[in-house]
């Protein structure tokens, strides 16, 4: 167990920080640019392929020693080794947290509650690549004995955001007779649209669902089961043939009617937004290819030896954590930006979104306590160039500080005339004006009139990371995921969370059950809520 620790705000590197700050907050990132002509080589740091420029940062290197300082204060090394170890850092599920498990090799042992979960892994991890081999080949045929064409998986949360942003992301290197779809929202158009022109007898589901009853997914995988018996002619014996599940609850997929020997296991020590790299992600292997996906699990292990065994000073995950941290706390940055110039990454924001904010936004800390600072910042982002034409001018002159963080490649996977230099020219071209901005004198120089002088002015001082790879492999990406799944438990670990539960999600959820049956009429007519929800349901009821 880890040892009691100082509230946040009277640890002493904390307060040695707030002094700091207030030293450093007039400093430019001109003058630390100026006073140190090695800056833009120094402040990098490289792992697992990725290279991270952090120079553009406000931050000095004593900045940087109270940062790492502040990890040490917080135990951040005993919460690694923690995690690593499996012990039960969710606390308030009292569960292990071992999505490092997932990715770790044959040799590895990890021991929870007496068992080695490591060769478990592995032999789902085979079962799923034997899958995925015989619907890749055709080999895996459905009930009138067509081969399979397309595959829908269902699933929500963390059983869909990571499947649908790698098989964008490696959609490169998917197989590009199979058709992939993907359905997550209870709204019925959803499921309608991703199966309108699909034909049931060459359409395999996947139901992705670790508890295997979120109204959600099971509402969607009871329509599908429906679609496609109705396209089967209705004999039962056809859901043998088009429908696996990926659950840890075997007795409710049974229930559903799905063979338990088409069922690909994982278990509760994954949780749903670290969980792309289980079973979850059978459609990224079906798409990509058992080696591909493989290649991508080397990747996240890479990146994970790093954040364990690498001094703090030089640690990718703890870098990006702590400057998070920096922002977050000292300088009120209410958000944090993620910027992929690289097509493929198009989802990626969107997955991080519920990988940082359910994982970090938390006001209790793990001693039961109310957090006396900022936690989880807000996440949100487009791929570039798309958002230079939108929402960057509240980053460059707008009056919050947005830390952002640019995600580039040294190859593209479609080269194109002169699009790759032009897509990377605009990283570096952002990551320039934001940091170093335009004065008036310059402005002036260019021969504006007065009056607009102060309209075309770009103060800068605003901070970034540059984060650049060769090229999009599904190992990079691997990297790239693990690479921000550290780095938010570093900021978990210095604001002392959980950032491993969800409890946040549950009072809808019970809400929602209640009033389902209202709306259906078994309850009648609305009464026990507040006076506007009771208005609200019985006009709907009336109207629909
Ligand atoms: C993720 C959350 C949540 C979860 C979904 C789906 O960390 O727990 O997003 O993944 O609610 O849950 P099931 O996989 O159990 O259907």
């Amino acid at each position: 167990m880890t040892t009691k620790l100082a509230p946040l705000s009277e640890r002493p590197s904390w307060k040695a920080l707030q002094a700091h700050h207030d030293t450093i907050q007039a400093t430019t990132l001109k003058q630390l640019f100026a006073d140190d002509p090695a800056r833009g080589e120094r402040l990098t740091a490289e792992a697992a392929g990725i290279f991270l420029d952090y120079s553009k940062n406000r931050v000095t290197d004593e900045t940087l020693g109270l940062l790492t300082k502040l990890a040490e204060e917080s135990g951040l090394a005993e919460r690694i080794n923690a995690m690593f170890t499996g012990e039960k850092i969710n606390i308030t599920e009292n569960r292990a947290v071992l999505h490092v498990a997932l990715r770790a090799p044959k040799s590895e042992s990890i021991v929870v509650d007496g068992e080695d979960v490591v060769p478990p892994v592995h032999a789902v991890l085979d079962k799923m690549a034997g899958f995925a081999d015989r619907v890749r080949s055709g080999d895996w045929k459905g009930h009138t004995g067509k081969r399979i064409r397309n595959v829908v998986n269902i699933g929500i949360g963390g059983s869909d955001l990571g499947p649908v942003m790698a098989y964008e992301a490696l959609k490169h290197y998917t197989q590009r007779d199979l058709t992939f779809r993907f359905v997550s929202n209870v709204d019925g158009t959803d499921f309608a649209e991703a199966v309108q022109d699909l034909n049931a007898d060459e359409t395999l589901f996947l139901v992705a669902s670790k508890t295997f009853t979120t109204l959600e997914t099971m509402t969607n995988a009871h329509s599908a089961r429906d679609w496609s018996l109705a396209g089967l002619g209705g004999d039962e014996k056809a859901v043998a043939k088009h429908f696996v599940a990926i659950s840890t609850n075997a007795k409710e997929v049974a229930k559903f009617g799905i063979d338990t020997a088409n069922m690909f296991e994982f278990w509760d020590w994954v949780g749903g937004r670290y969980s792309m790299d289980s079973a979850i992600g059978l459609s990224t292997m079906v798409a990509i290819g058992s080696d591909n996906f493989r290649a991508m699990l080397d990747g996240f292990h890479e990146m994970d030896v790093h954040f364990r065994t690498t001094p703090f000073e030089k640690n990718l995950p703890v870098l990006m954590g702590l400057l998070t941290v920096w922002y977050t706390d000292f300088f009120d940055a209410q958000t944090v930006a993620i910027l992929p110039y690289e097509q493929y990454l198009k989802r990626f924001p969107a997955y991080l979104q519920q990988l940082t904010m359910e994982s970090n936004g938390k006001h209790i800390t793990l001693d039961g306590e109310h957090v006396t600072t900022q936690t989880g910042p807000i996440y949100w982002g487009e791929p570039g160039t798309n958002g230079q034409h939108s929402f960057y001018q509240l980053i460059h002159q707008g009056t919050r500080l947005i830390p952002c963080d640019f995600i580039g490649f040294y190859k593209t996977l479609n080269p194109l005339g002169r699009h790759h230099d032009i897509l990377m020219a605009n990283v570096f071209a952002q990551a320039e004006a934001l940091a170093f901005g335009k004065t008036a004198e310059q402005v002036k120089a260019e021969g504006t009139a007065d009056w607009l002088v102060p309209h075309r002015v770009f103060e800068g001082n605003r901070p970034s990371n540059v984060l650049l790879a060769d090229h999009l492999t599904p190992k990079v990406l691997g990297s790239l995921i693990a690479l921000y799944e550290h780095a938010v438990f570093t900021q978990g670990t210095i604001w002392s969370i959980d950032s491993f539960d969800q409890w946040g999600v549950e009072l809808g959820k019970v809400l929602a059950q209640k009033i389902i049956g209202e709306l259906e009429g078994t309850d009648g007519a609305a009464s026990t809520h507040d006076t506007s929800t009771t208005n609200l349901i019985n006009r709907y009821k009336k109207n629909k």
